[in-house]
């Protein structure tokens, strides 16, 4: 049933090429969802799922850089704001585009796709444009101690985190009167504010009026980010070796960044942004902190001590993580990244606790299969009712719940599973729970 409702969901949001992250909310293509999406659909379509990772790279600019929207030409531009007339931008092949970009998660992907399916034509194709995408966060946004920054709170995937409340108080709140289109689909309690939209936005025009150059006031070094950095490498040093090349460079970039952020982001058990404004990390109870797991390279006793923080401070036992810790004062279960739980945020902590911690791993697998199974494919759970927020039928939570369902199994959950089903078997059926979705 899962797994049948899952492959509908992609189905429908399904473009020709490529898979929108949702119908409504999200009517064009979008970069880390698009490496989600593949890694899903790997395991029912790998045609699909090199479709996926291929168009977006089409849509690659000349420096290396890949958009974080591709814009669907026959979708008024009316349908998302901010569309392609604020953007402005092309690339070569013609496509209207963004011109930030998000986590780089792909090189993981494709390397998930080849695995599902073994394609070394497909690897050959996309491993120079997957090196082009390091080479551009290299070359444009590396700082001496060997970190990648991003310019705006959209690059980090996790737009609304409380982790960028004080770096956005810095930017002056863009008042002309755009018009939100979000708010049109998803209530506005479970979105980010209009004082924050006022702030992505005229952070992107700035950025956008150095013709995508220059950062503006908003420069931070993510872990989340990084460690997506880092992974990429060691995903390209797998890719590489199928395509006959030397993976070594790869080894020593992974190697590099990891140190990095072990050097200058880790702090009281947890990586922290920097803000290079003011050079201070960023105290902040961000799950972006945890993902740096994923990296193999990272040293045993900082692993340790993560884990530590995720069982403390986000009550990982529960199998349920939340985008926020929960006792800080700007957790909120409801809002946009500022709490609640999200499907590709846990998929990336539970690669990180595979090998390391299997038991805790199997716990979020549970958790994630029950929040699907409880709430639908929603865009966020609340972490304590696991009541669905945001939009419905959205892609990334149900592609990586077929990669998890794939490894993990979906029948005979062991006790741990049935504990988490006892906690919140007493709720009521996800259409009954009174959605805060606009119809
Ligand atoms: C802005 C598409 C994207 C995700 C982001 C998520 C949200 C966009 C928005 O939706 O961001 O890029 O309009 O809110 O924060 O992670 O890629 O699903």
């Amino acid at each position: 049933m899962i797994l049948r409702d899952a492959v509908r969901v992609l189905v429908a949001n399904w473009d020709g090429s490529h898979t929108v992250p949702s119908r409504r909310l999200y009517p064009h293509q979008w970069s880390w969802d698009s490496a989600f999406v593949a890694i899903g659909n790997a395991r029912w379509s790998p045609r699909r799922a090199r479709s996926e990772l291929l168009s977006l790279f089409g849509a690659q600019w000349p420096d290396g850089r890949v958009p974080h929207i591709v814009f669907n030409p026959v979708v008024p531009d009316g349908a998302y704001f901010p569309g392609p007339a604020f953007w402005g931008a092309r690339a070569p092949s013609g496509a209207a585009t963004s011109g930030i970009v998000q986590p780089p998660v792909h090189a993981l992907a494709a390397w998930k796709v080849h695995q599902a399916e073994p394609d070394p034509a497909f690897l050959a194709r996309i491993y120079p444009k997957l090196v082009a995408q390091q080479e551009f966060l290299r070359s444009s946004r590396r700082s001496p101690e060997g970190l990648i920054s991003i310019v705006h709170p959209w690059e980090s995937g996790m737009d609304n985190s409380p982790a960028w409340d004080l770096p956005l108080r810095a930017v002056e709140p863009d008042a002309t009167g755009f018009v939100r289109r979000d708010l049109n689909t998803v209530s506005a309690d479970e979105r980010p504010t209009d004082r924050d939209y006022e702030r992505y936005v005229s952070l992107a025009a700035a950025y956008r009026d150095s013709g995508y150059r220059r950062a503006g006031a908003f420069e931070i070094e993510d872990p989340l980010f990084n460690a997506a950095y880092g992974m990429a490498e060691t995903a390209l040093a797998e890719i590489a070796q199928v395509c006959g090349l030397d993976p070594e460079p790869h080894r020593r970039e992974a190697a590099a960044v990891t140190a990095a952020m072990v050097g200058h982001l880790f702090q009281d058990g947890h990586f922290r942004p920097r803000d290079l404004r003011t050079g201070r990390l960023i105290r902040s109870g961000s799950a972006a902190g945890l993902v740096p797991l994923m990296l193999p390279g990272l040293p045993t006793e900082i692993a340790e001590a993560l884990i530590g923080t995720a069982l403390d401070r986000f009550s990982l036992k529960d199998g349920v993580l939340p985008s926020h810790a929960p006792a800080t004062a700007e957790f909120d279960p409801a809002r946009y990244w500022r709490g609640p739980s999200w499907i590709n945020l846990t998929w990336l902590v539970w690669q990180g606790l595979r090998d390391r911690r299997p038991d805790l791993a199997d716990l979020l697998a549970e958790g994630m299969i029950h929040a699907v199974a409880h709430s639908g494919f929603r865009e966020y759970f609340n972490p304590f009712t696991l009541r669905g927020h945001g939009c419905r039928d959205f892609s990334w939570s149900a592609a990586l719940i077929l990669d998890v369902v794939a490894e993990h199994g979906l029948d005979g959950l062991p006790p741990s599973g049935r504990e988490i089903s006892q906690k919140f078997g007493s709720l009521p059926e996800p259409h009954d729970v009174g959605d805060h979705v606009l119809a």
